[in-house]
């Protein structure tokens, strides 16, 4: 059995300001186009179809063209990531019949969907992206919700997905290949795992990494949430990211971006290869005082390039960004980043962390407080709000 694995389209994305849509069509374009050539049995889509909760008209257009396109010669399942509403990705879902598959649900993600081979059956247990918050209460059972964590609900799911392997493997000698699409911060117990700019922050109730191990006994675990395409070890089974399809920050540039496809032999063993997307432009990140950054030869191959210029003179230079434009007709941000300087820029504040540290930060130096457990009062209210308000629109 041949499955594409995909995620992380991000539909309605834009980059520094630009509206990325029609990059995006092109891309899915040729996500299409390998699956047709590669004769592949489904695609997989693990999540973050859409940049937001309720995404803009030309995102859902996209959408419903791909899939549309996809559902013409194969199976296409789809679930759910953080970025998505799982009620507005999932409406109609109960009702679709046939080849498109949309997982949205977590009182019914223990429910396969069963794709059959010559050598058999196999079953995509598609998970949606699952909030600690809510999840705990839906995944709980007699012994009230589970722990509010990330590992948590997602080791809940995974005991119903083998309860149901088991009902299912009992007294039948076929053999049963599995595979788990899911939307999650997962990483091996000794490799970090290669995060991106891009991608929100899991934090949002409590420790956001999963080990690899709630996926044991699973042939293939399908992955999104990280965009880089990597595969976090793991004691048996292959769980892989296929990464997003374009570079959706800076902090992608140097990513190689596709496709994973996926062979699973009679056995469920796999075996898999990339196919990479073209992207629209390369990007680059280019540091130095204006006069290198608009004069320096070495940098001509960027002229076609996205380009982040920081530009490193000790006084901020007049018409910084029409002398870099002149050179670089695609330059999408550039900063004054005045070399020696020890202020923290808002991205370095805004990258470090979840976003409650920051504020911690803020509240410790601006309001010139040190009695801790005052601070510690404020900061859990302002969680708490956080959190909610997170929920509310859809995001955690
Ligand atoms: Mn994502």
């Amino acid at each position: 059995m041949r499955l594409l694995h995909t995620s992380d389209w991000h539909l309605g994305r834009s980059l520094h300001g630009l509206d990325l849509i029609e990059h995006q069509e092109a891309a899915l374009g040729h996500v299409v186009a390998v699956a047709r050539a590669e004769q592949v049995d489904a695609v997989l889509v693990c999540g973050d179809v859409y940049d937001r909760a309720v995404p803009p008209v030309p995102a859902v257009g996209v959408f419903e063209r791909v899939v549309g396109e996809l559902a013409s010669f194969t199976h296409v399942i789809i679930s759910s990531g953080n970025h998505d509403s799982g009620i507005r990705l999932g409406a109609l879902a109960e009702h679709l019949v046939d080849r498109i598959h949309i997982r949205t649900r977590l009182d019914r993600l223990d429910e396969p969907v069963v794709l059959v081979d010559r050598d058999g059956p196999v079953l995509v247990y598609a998970l949606p992206y699952l909030d600690p918050e809510s999840a705990r209460y839906v995944l709980g059972g007699e012994d009230g919700p589970v722990p509010r964590s990330h590992e948590a609900v997602l080791g809940a799911a995974m005991d119903r997905v083998r309860a149901d392997l088991a009902v299912r493997r009992a007294g039948q000698d076929q053999l049963l290949r599995t595979v788990v699409m899911a939307h999650a911060f997962v990483a091996g117990r000794e490799r970090p795992a290669q995060t991106s700019d891009s991608e929100r922050d899991l934090r949002v109730g409590g420790v956001d990494v999963v080990p690899t191990d709630v996926f044991a006994g699973i042939d293939y675990t399908a992955l999104g949430h990280l965009h880089g395409p990597q595969e976090p070890r793991s004691a048996d089974g292959l769980v892989r990211y296929s990464g997003s399809p374009l570079r959706y920050s800076f902090s992608e540039a140097g990513q190689t971006k596709g496709v994973t496809l996926v062979d699973l032999d009679a056995t469920g063993n796999p075996r898999v290869r990339t196919v990479d997307v073209p992207q629209p432009r390369p990007m680059a990140e280019l540091r130095g005082t204006l006069a290198e950054l608009v004069g320096d030869a070495s940098l001509t191959a960027h002229e076609g390039a996205w380009v982040r210029a920081l530009v490193t003179d000790e006084v901020r230079p007049d018409r910084m960004h029409d002398a870099l434009r002149a050179r670089f007709p695609h330059l999408l941000s550039a900063h004054h980043v005045p070399s020696g300087s020890g202020t923290i820029t808002l991205d370095a504040a805004a990258a470090a962390a979840d976003p409650l540290d920051v504020l911690a930060r803020f509240l410790r130096d601006a309001s010139g407080v040190d009695d801790e457990s005052a601070l510690a009062e404020h900061l859990a209210l302002v969680r708490e709000h956080y959190e909610a308000q997170c929920r509310e629109d859809g995001v955690a």
